[in-house]
């Protein structure tokens, strides 16, 4: 197939186009994706994979406006996955109209794409983890993932992520909602935005008790005195092989407190790749990404081949004729029987 060997090698050299109909095949499920991403798939110069999450209104948007700047100053190329697709960014908001949007950024270090949450049925993770491969062969220094809200899918989505931050703002009251949805396992930092605003302290301080609640059992004595709050350090209580999330401030429109972000994001980049404990995360995340890639294969392979004996089957129970799980089990014996390993 040399029509996909030209959209790898477009890939590989950081086309645009190249990279929308890639995305565009993936996202149509087209039957050669799966053969795009065993090609395209790269152990070498993958990019570092930010995922933002948080309260709606918080100002993530903002803020990975602001960070986009920032890594272009710097001169890295930046890639962005809105997976809320009505993300208003910088020069306005979008809404799916890839073209406008790209004509938004001129600037052909930036690539937009958003992921729209609908119609993919809790495969939302995996979509997004495909379209991860396929930033991670192109020229991508930096991909930043922006979840619209903090519901179960998002959750997941910041977990494909080497670092998740995750965004709060004063006077949004359901912070500890937030909280108790289980955002404070998955922060690795996190950002008390809305700082030019009153209660930001109080935010800040809620965080860290929570914090250190979570880490009462095995570390009381080490979260004394603990004051993570705009210092650009890890904490000193933390042990070397520990990371512990640290609180920024920030005013996202203003770019107040995105230096300091970004260099909260490089510490937690190297504890991942230079400790014991981050090599154990990458490792359990590569485990979890393999079964569900390896889960989706086999679903899609039994819906190709098994069309018919699944609707045989489904006939059969609903005549009442057999029970859900002795066809289940049949249908599996005679799928794996087959080609035994
Ligand atoms: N006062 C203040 N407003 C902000 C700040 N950051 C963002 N906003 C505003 O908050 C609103 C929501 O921001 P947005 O980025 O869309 O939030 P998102 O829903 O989390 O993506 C917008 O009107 C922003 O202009 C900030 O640091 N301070
Ligand atoms: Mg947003």
């Amino acid at each position: 197939m040399s029509d996909l060997s030209t959209l790898v090698r477009g890939i590989q050299s950081g086309g645009m186009r190249a990279l929308a109909r890639a995305c565009r095949l993936l996202d149509e499920r087209d039957p050669c994706s799966f053969e795009l991403l065993k090609r395209i798939f790269t152990h070498e110069g993958r990019a570092y994979v930010v995922g933002v999450t948080g309260t709606p209104g918080a100002g993530k948007s903002t803020l990975v406006d602001g960070l986009i700047r920032l890594y272009r100053e710097q001169g890295k190329r930046v890639a962005v996955l809105a997976i809320d697709p009505t993300s208003p960014y910088s020069g306005g908001a979008i809404l799916g109209d890839r073209i406008r949007m790209q004509q938004h950024f001129t600037d052909d270090g930036v690539f937009i794409r958003s992921i729209a949450t609908r119609g993919h049925l809790g495969g939302l993770s995996r979509s997004t983890g495909d379209v991860l491969h396929v930033l991670h062969a192109s020229t991508f220094d930096v991909v930043i993932v922006e979840t619209v809200g903090v519901g179960q899918d998002e959750l997941e989505v910041t977990q494909l992520a080497d670092t998740t931050l995750v965004v709060m703002a004063p006077g949004l009251g359901d912070d500890i909602q937030a909280i108790k949805a289980g955002i404070l396992e998955v922060a690795d930092v996190f950002a008390v935005n809305k700082s030019d605003r009153a209660g930001a302290d109080a935010t800040v301080q809620d965080l860290q008790q929570m914090l250190s609640l979570r880490r009462a059992p095995t570390g009381v004595s080490k979260m004394q005195g603990h004051t993570a709050v705009s210092t650009l350090r890890q904490a000193p209580e933390a042990e070397a092989d520990e990371w512990l999330p640290p609180i920024l401030k920030t005013v996202a429109h203003r770019q107040e407190g995105l230096a300091d972000l970004v260099d909260a994001f490089s510490r937690h980049h190297e504890f991942l790749t230079a400790t014991e404990a981050g090599q154990a995360i990458q490792a359990q995340r590569q485990v979890a990404e393999f079964r569900a890639i390896l889960y989706q294969a086999l679903i899609d392979e039994v819906d190709v081949r098994f069309a018919e004996q699944v609707s045989e089957k489904l006939r059969d129970i609903v005549d009442g004729q057999a029970d859900p799980y002795s066809s289940a089990e049949a249908l599996v014996r005679s799928a794996l029987g087959a080609n035994e390993p």
